[in-house]
């Protein structure tokens, strides 16, 4: 037999866009529902990043969710460059833009907004199967969902599709309506977790043979490190050994010499895209998040990304359902996209600065260096990059 009954607003996905926006939604009086397709347990032993854009760190203030962030979380004022054969130099985000960065894993956020959602009693339906949008481009949409083996009618007013890269919001979308860009670059990062004090600061190096890799950090004794690799290549033609030589490799001396090995904790390869879906309406569906558009991490943007769509569509849904104003509706598409492509671009810029391509001739390298060398010399030209790294405005 279905099971039916009602909400405001459906929200599929329960990672950080879904959460915040039902967190949001729920302090502003509007019931909504989150479906989420895993566990409460799974959804939280993804292993994320999460350095915070200052708006993402206000608005997580703003909420109320600020505190473990402000005791836990440590300032993160620069933008490190080690590029072989040149002393590594630092450009001051702080300085330029006058705002603060927050490193704070994304897995703690998630586990804060469970526990303000379970506070609330907020309505969170885990491991819903079989998550179906209907008729989105109605007046009366709804979702259907498998629970504890029963099927499930939810009917709602607006549904926001927050489930990530591969849910099922995004394909509810015609594909005439739907326009999709996409960029993948010919290899993926190889990351590896290991139980070592980490570099001081996080540090993106670039080798002008070897390739790109990143020193970062979750405390003061957990590292994660990434080089690029090819994205074919097998995990077990990386042991531990091969990594750390290649990473230090990868290092001008000075700092490889400073990098603590020891035995991983955790290994992958990610592959790296750009991808954005246009738009991000159709009728009563809403998309957030990765749900709607992918950057490479190169600039860690995407959960920040996310945050400021849910931003947008609070602020959209708030004043049609509380005030009857539609403009915020109709315009959330266009406003967040804009400051969609800005990131987009400034991850594919960041990630074509840094990485070698195996197509590259001569005179992409030495476009690449020179590129560098205007960034290290051109106070303006770092100020520019700052403004984008710390994050633009949301009513940019
Ligand atoms: P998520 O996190 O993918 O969550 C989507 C949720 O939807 C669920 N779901 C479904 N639920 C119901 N029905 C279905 N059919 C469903 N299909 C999927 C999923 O189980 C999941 O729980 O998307 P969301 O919420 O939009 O959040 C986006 C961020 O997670 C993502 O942009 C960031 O993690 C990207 N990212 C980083 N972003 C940053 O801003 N800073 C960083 O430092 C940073 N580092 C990273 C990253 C992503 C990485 N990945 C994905 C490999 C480092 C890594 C390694
Ligand atoms: C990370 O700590 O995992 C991390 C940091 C910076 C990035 C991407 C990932 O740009």
């Amino acid at each position: 037999m279905l099971k039916s009954r009602k909400t405001q607003v459906v929200i599929i996905g329960g990672g950080p866009s879904g959460l915040m926006l039902c967190h949001m939604l729920n302090h502003r009086g509007i019931d909504a529902t989150v479906l989420e397709r895993k566990s409460k347990s799974y959804v939280l032993q993804r292993i994320r990043a999460g350095v915070l854009e200052a708006g993402t760190v206000q608005l997580l203030k703003d909420e109320g969710l600020g505190a473990r962030m402000d005791s836990e979380g440590h300032s993160h004022d620069a933008l490190h460059i080690a590029w072989q054969g040149f002393d590594p130099f630092a450009i001051d985000t702080n300085l330029h833009t006058g705002k603060k960065m927050v490193a704070y894993g994304q897995t703690q956020i998630t586990e804060d907004l469970y526990n303000a959602l379970e506070r609330q009693g907020a309505d969170l339906v885990m491991e819903a199967e079989d998550v179906e949008v209907h008729e989105p481009d109605s007046e009366s949409p709804f979702v259907t969902y498998v629970s504890d083996g029963q099927t499930h009618k939810l009917e709602c007013d607006y549904i926001a599709g927050c489930d990530g890269f591969h849910g099922a919001s995004r394909r509810a979308i015609p594909d005439s309506i739907l326009k999709t860009y996409e960029r993948v670059y010919p290899f993926g990062w190889l990351g590896i977790m290991s139980e070592t004090p980490p570099l001081k600061d996080i540090t993106y190096a670039h080798h002008p043979e070897r390739g790109f890799a990143l020193a970062s950090q979750r405390s003061q004794s957990l590292s994660r490190y990434y080089i690029q690799c090819p994205v074919t290549d097998d995990l077990d033609s990386w042991s531990d050994e091969r990594f750390w030589d290649e990473i230090k490799a990868r290092f001008p001396p000075e700092l490889a010499a400073q990098i603590v090995s020891g035995p991983s904790i955790e290994k992958s390869i990610a592959p790296l895209r750009s991808f954005v879906a246009e738009p991000m309406r159709y009728g009563r569906l809403f998309l957030a998040g990765d749900a709607a558009h992918i950057v490479p991490p190169t600039g860690a943007k995407g959960l920040n990304l996310a945050f400021s769509d849910v931003f947008y569509l609070c602020r959209a849904l708030t004043e049609q359902i509380s005030n009857n104003n539609q403009r915020y509706l109709d315009e959330y598409s266009q406003t967040a996209l804009r400051r969609v492509w800005t990131n987009v671009r400034i991850s594919w810029w960041l990630t074509g600065l840094l990485h070698i391509f195996p197509d590259d001739t001569g005179f992409d390298k030495k476009i690449r260096e020179n590129e560098f060398f205007h960034l290290r010399k051109s106070e303006r030209a770092q100020a520019a990059l700052a403004e984008q790294v710390v994050g633009v405005p949301f009513d940019y």
